[in-house]
């Protein structure tokens, strides 16, 4: 599981948008067309890669915290990125954006990166906001912004992906001060050693670091695991 990078990404927005729906999409590539809170799973991962580099999006859920209004802090802590999530077929979600922009804004790194998402872009014959709406939106605020549907699958990846080119992009250009990121993401590394000598010795060796995002991960193995 070697990788180059570690972006830690958010999904926020008010319930039944699809959150956990394009996760499951982006994740898993499939649709779960019934609405129940407790499938929600904690957070995914998929590994993608950018110019050539592999990049590992770890995506955490809020798996219905949101209905409570109470996301707590360390939800935010670390995120290079955060999909809000409207639904192009429920006014109020959108009506919605200015509070949970508020929210990210204030509990989290002021570069990440904020990709806007106008879900179920399937429904076109329910739509109540238009997608020049959520453009305008964007613009406005200095977001990315994308219509997808987590049913069709319909720019999901392109959601996810862009997402992190623009964080790429940000670390490229020095943006992110990497070294002076302070974190609390855990990565656990698992290392699977299998040594040269015959016969074969195998052993796993789980270590757990304290990696800023877009931190470089390198791991060194030898015969008595991670060092
Ligand atoms: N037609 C359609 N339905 C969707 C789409 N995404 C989610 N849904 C449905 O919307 C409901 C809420 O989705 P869910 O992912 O649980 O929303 P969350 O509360 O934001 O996590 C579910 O019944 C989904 O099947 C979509 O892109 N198109
Ligand atoms: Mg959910």
């Amino acid at each position: 599981m070697a990788y180059a990078y570690l972006f830690k990404y958010i999904i926020i927005g008010d319930t039944g948008v699809g959150k956990s729906c394009l996760l499951l999409q982006f994740t898993d590539k499939r649709f779960q067309p019934v609405h129940d809170l407790t499938i929600g799973v904690e957070f995914g991962a998929r590994m993608i890669t950018i110019d050539g580099k592999q990049i590992k999006l770890q995506i955490w859920d809020t798996a219905g915290q949101e209905s409570f209004r109470s996301i707590t802090r360390s939800y935010y802590r670390g995120a290079a990125g955060a999909l809000l999530v409207y639904d192009i077929t429920r006014r109020d979600t959108f009506n919605h954006l200015t509070t949970w922009l508020e929210d990210a804004r204030q509990h989290s790194n002021s570069n990440m990166v904020i990709m806007l998402i106008g879900n179920k872009s399937d429904l076109e014959s329910r739509r109540e906001v238009k997608k020049e709406e959520g453009e305008a939106f964007a613009r406005e605020h200095g977001l990315i912004f994308m219509e997808t549907s987590a049913k069709t699958a319909s720019n999901v990846e392109e959601a996810f992906i862009n997402t992190a080119k623009e964080i790429y992009e940000k670390i490229q250009e020095g943006v992110f001060d990497i070294n002076n990121e302070v974190t609390f993401t855990t990565l656990y590394i698992f290392c699977f050693f299998k040594a040269q000598s015959s016969p074969p010795l195998e052993s796993w060796t789980v270590k757990d670091l304290s990696v800023p995002f877009g931190c470089r991960v390198v791991c060194h193995c030898d015969k008595n695991g991670l060092k």
